[in-house]
């Protein structure tokens, strides 16, 4: 079986698969779309992917995208046992309302952010859009640091698919240049993660 992941390795929701298939030594290739490399909006990527956007996981002629769901479908298919997405059905949905609150609750705030902040000249930023966005952010991790504040990780003392859906997005958050609130818990955590191999080379990058 041939595993393809398609998209640039710069990508936060690609960076999630990779996390992923590295923490659990599944081979793979993958190939730069999206972003600068383009590509997306051929009609073979859109017959594999129909909004046109990154991470595609590719296994011979299975094709599957959302990040969310592709992390869950490779725990569920290679490594039924791992601890990144538990067996037991309340501690597995307790991982997956924590994933889908990084997609619905943070993941909106924290774009206008990063794309102001670092894909946007300053002279054309929207600086009220963004200040109100640091505010949303800010409290989307109030929610988790809640749960760091007792806990090393988010959903208890193992790493979860919660901290890696999480995690990519943290390291944005405390390298980009603006004033932060001080979470201590949340610090903490980003700390843990940098601890990690897999964090160190695949997440922890100049922001592009
Ligand atoms: N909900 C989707 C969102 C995917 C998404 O927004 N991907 C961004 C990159 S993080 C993208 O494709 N941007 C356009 C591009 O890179 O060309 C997911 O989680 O996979």
């Amino acid at each position: 079986m041939r595993r393809i992941l398609w998209g640039r390795s710069t990508s936060s929701n690609v960076m999630k698969v990779i996390w992923t298939l590295e923490a659990l030594k599944l081979p793979y290739e993958r190939i730069d779309v999206g972003g600068p490399f383009g590509k997306t909006d051929t009609p073979e990527y859109r017959a594999m992917n129909p909004t046109g956007l990154v991470p595609t996981l590719q296994e011979d002629d299975f094709t599957l995208w959302e990040s969310n769901a592709i992390i869950r479908y490779i725990c569920n298919a290679y490594a039924p046992d791992t601890t990144l997405w538990p067996r037991d059905q309340r501690a597995r949905a307790i991982v997956d309302h924590w994933m889908d609150a990084q997609q619905t609750v943070q993941n909106r705030p924290a774009s206008t952010i990063f794309l102001g902040l670092v894909r946007t000249p300053p002279e054309k930023r929207d600086n009220a859009a963004i200040d109100q966005a640091i505010i949303d952010t800010a409290r989307a991790y109030g929610m988790i640091a809640g749960n760091l504040a007792k806990t090393p990780y988010i959903c208890g003392d193992t790493l979860t698919l919660a901290d890696i859906v999480w995690g990519i997005h943290v390291h944005r958050w405390f390298v980009m240049d603006f004033k932060r609130p001080e979470v201590p818990a949340l610090r903490e955590w980003y700390d843990r993660l940098l601890s990690l191999p897999i964090y160190q080379e695949h997440i922890a990058r100049p922001l592009v």
